[in-house]
């Protein structure tokens, strides 16, 4: 392929990279200035970013798929600032990727095995998907079970961006009865730095902004209990939602097509997950700032929170205690908080619910189940 020989081709540094390829060092620093917005640093950090980044050599990333449906690999392709050709080209070296690379079968495989050798200790592993343990022959890549190419590949990795709520927590694959067996990254993975970046998919400038953090900083960003960036993931959909003001006015669309949801009212009550959805949804907004779910007139459906899929219907409004729900009108806040707490438990139940009833599936007892 043409763009993979351009890489192969392009010098060490990143800032030889950027003048091979005729970048200004102007325009070098208006790109920066739009990552250290991203990163809600304060403007000034700009050109001591440029430096930082310009004098790094290109970070060898390799990214392993495992049970996902791709659209972690969809998102970040329409990423716009940085754009997914600006890591690639000026920050990244994208060793790796079984979507994106240009080698198929036993070169693509050995282009995995030679970033693993030349960059030992150093390069970052991303991995989109869940793993597999119900049957090393649920999910292969080259005759090579998941989850031996992912302990065999975090062994020389300096930091694991588990990116989507697949790896992140088993997502979709991991619902009620988990036929897989899948599991999160961090279940198999105990010894390394692993960076969350939840979401079906997840935010594209979430996960370039996290790619740029350690890039600039040669570390991972500060993380919350869940393994989050608490900068993306640090507020609930809600907190920052713009319909907020008509939930604390008690003001609740009943329909998706009455004249409240015109309005553009409150759309808790249609089973919006954004007061315990912690993502950064409602200010980076998807498609270059377009738009978020919300805007587009749906609930959030909570993709970015363990185990979503098993956490309830997507149109029910969170659970509330009957004594707060004869309040909502008046006060809304104090709902909101005792959705929380209520949609915690009932989370914590389902999940318990959902371990319960788990049963492992054998390829024997599929293959029977087809005759
Ligand atoms: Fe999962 Fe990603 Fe949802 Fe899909 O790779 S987080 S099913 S968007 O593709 O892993």
């Amino acid at each position: 392929m043409k763009q993979a020989e351009q890489l192969d081709n392009l010098p060490g540094t990143v800032g030889e990279g950027l003048t091979q390829r005729g970048i200004s060092r102007r325009e070098f620093l208006k790109f920066c200035s739009s990552l250290t917005a991203l990163l809600a640093l304060p403007p000034s950090m700009a050109s001591a970013m440029a430096e930082a980044i310009s004098k790094a050599r290109r970070q060898s990333v390799i990214w392993l798929s495992f049970q996902e449906c791709t659209g972690c690999t969809e998102s970040i392709t329409r990423s716009h600032s940085p754009t997914l050709e600006n890591l690639i080209f000026d920050l990244i070296s994208l060793d790796y990727h079984h979507t994106l690379q240009a080698a198929s079968a036993e070169a693509a495989e050995h282009a995995r095995e030679q970033a693993m050798k030349d960059n030992a200790g150093k390069y970052l592993l991303i991995v989109d998907g869940s793993v597999p343990l119900g049957n090393p022959g649920f999910s292969t890549i080259a005759g090579i079970s998941n989850h031996d190419m992912l302990v065999e590949t975090a062994k020389g990795a300096a930091a694991i961006v588990a990116v989507g709520t697949c790896a992140a927590y088993g997502g979709i694959p991991k619902a009620g009865p988990n036929p897989t067996g899948a599991v999160a990254v961090g279940d198999i993975i105990k010894d390394k730095p692993i960076i969350n970046v939840p979401g079906c998919p997840p935010i594209p400038v979430v996960m370039t902004g996290v790619l740029v953090h350690f890039l600039t900083f040669g570390s991972i960003p500060e993380l919350d209990e869940l393994g989050r960036p608490k900068s993306f993931y640090g507020e609930t959909i809600h907190d920052r939602c713009y319909r907020r003001p008509f939930y604390d006015q008690g003001k609740f669309a009943q329909s998706f097509d009455d004249e409240a949801a015109r309005q553009g009212w409150c759309l808790f009550k249609l089973g919006c997950k954004g007061p315990v959805t912690y993502n950064a949804c409602a200010t980076t907004k998807w498609n270059d700032g377009t738009s978020f779910p919300i805007q587009s007139g749906h609930g959030c459906i909570g993709c970015s929170e363990p185990n979503f899929w098993d956490a309830g219907p997507l149109y029910k409004a969170l659970s509330v205690p009957a004594s707060a729900t004869s309040e909502m009108l008046g006060a809304a806040a104090a709902v909101g908080a005792a959705a929380g707490v209520a949609i915690t438990w009932h989370n914590r139940s389902t999940k318990a619910a959902a371990n319960t009833a788990h049963e492992k599936v054998t390829v024997q007892e599929l293959t029977q189940e087809k005759k």
